[in-house]
């Protein structure tokens, strides 16, 4: 190789470094060693380290060469066969653009490509990794939603993978399918890749389905359609409030309300409530609150003249209905009138006792606490007695 190296040099400088090489020999008989650089083979693996393949399937290997001094006398590869050589596999590369060796797999078998390079005395093989091939496995389309139904105008998100058959896969196709008045109707199919997915929004129909084609290196297709997604039509949804567990409610005191849900598209997609109070007719903040199916909430209303309890249902379709108990009076503290009628009389020491006693609650606690302190005991019974009743 050197000498071919020295044949292509021009230049009197290069000429009498040439000759200058081959005299630094000094002694006649005298050959130097040759100046060594590694041979260094780096097989890129087929297909991105690939090591499983399928019968049918083509792998295409690639590798680069480093060292010695290319270009280089002899540069060959060849496959091993179930660990057989298999000779007229052997390829002989003439340049860096054509080191490249494929292979389709006609049975299951295990495989491995060998690169030898041969320079002036310089030799080097170098084996890829054992390629495992199998039969392929049934070419398949598997199809996931993210929902079991869909509302019009709600987005419905599909997910595909193409696996088994012979890969690469030629052509992979989806096309989303429309079911409305006993007629078919689809989008135009598009290209695709092997795992893919698409979102789409009906705007009419009864139902949807999505479907997914493709073609093997073995050339054969397979189309799947999905399982069809009900879309989803109005339903009457029942909202049932019961009634409030008091008329009328003193500032500072707890309400009740409780409800229960049923009709429309399951599962629903939120329950929620609210409590607003009114001050002259103008909203406050209100409390909202994630509710079930059935279910009850209280409140203790801190300012407002009337206060209205209200459920929302937003079902599966995402359809919408919502109900309002009748607005109650948010009544100001009145100090000593247990029973919140108005006034303050016998009737709520009767109340207070009833409470201190029994253990039943008045209508309104806070009123009962006519001394407005923590508790409900027998100095509100004497608060009332000494500072309303007079007597
Ligand atoms: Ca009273
Ligand atoms: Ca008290």
């Amino acid at each position: 190789m050197r000498k071919f190296v020295c044949a292509l040099l021009t230049g009197a400088l290069l000429l009498a470094l040439c000759a200058g090489t081959a005299g630094a020999s000094g002694l006649p008989g005298f050959e130097p060693p040759p100046i060594q650089i590694l041979l260094t083979i780096v097989i890129q693996n087929p297909n991105q380290d690939k090591t499983t393949a399928v019968v049918g399937e083509t792998l295409t290997a690639t590798w680069l060469v480093f060292g010695s001094s290319p270009p280089y006398d002899k540069v060959s590869s060849f496959w091993i066969l179930d660990e057989a050589l298999a000779p007229s596999f052997e390829k002989v590369s003439d340049s860096p653009e054509d080191y490249v060796n494929s292979l389709t797999f006609a049975k299951p078998m295990t495989a491995r490509l060998v690169v030898l390079v041969q320079d002036g005395g310089s030799s080097l093989s170098v084996s890829s990794g054992t390629i495992t091939v199998s039969e392929p496995e049934q070419l398949s389309i598997a199809i996931t939603f993210d929902r079991p139904s869909v509302a019009l105008h709600q987005a419905i998100h599909a997910n595909w993978e193409v696996s088994g058959g012979v890969p690469p896969y030629k052509q992979v196709m989806y096309s989303w399918m429309l079911y409305k008045d006993g007629v078919y109707s689809q989008t135009p199919y598009a290209a695709t890749t092997a795992v893919g997915n698409s979102t789409f929004v009906p705007t009419e129909g009864e139902s949807l389905a999505l479907s997914v084609s493709v073609i093997d290196s073995a050339v054969k297709a397979k189309d799947v359609t999905s399982a069809w997604i009900p879309i989803l039509s109005p339903l009457p949804i029942t909202i049932k409030l019961n009634p409030l567990s008091k008329p009328a409610v003193t500032l500072g005191d707890i309400i009740t309300g409780s409800w229960s849900v049923s009709g429309g598209n399951l599962p629903y997609t939120s329950i929620r409530f609210q409590w607003l109070p009114l001050s002259g007719g103008q909203s406050l903040p209100a409390s909202f609150g994630i509710a079930a199916v059935e279910g009850y909430s209280s409140v203790w209303p801190k300012a407002g003249d009337q206060l209205i309890f209200s459920v929302e249902v937003v079902d599966a379709g995402l359809y919408t209905q919502s109900k309002s108990a009748a607005a109650i009076p948010i009544l100001p503290v009145r100090r000593g009138d247990a029973n919140q009628d108005g006034l303050v009389d016998l009737l709520d020491l009767v109340s207070i006792i009833n409470f201190i006693t029994l253990g039943t609650f008045p209508q309104s606690y806070t009123n009962a606490n006519a001394d407005a302190n923590d508790q409900v005991n027998i100095q509100d019974v004497v608060w009332v007695i000494n500072n309303t009743l007079g007597l």
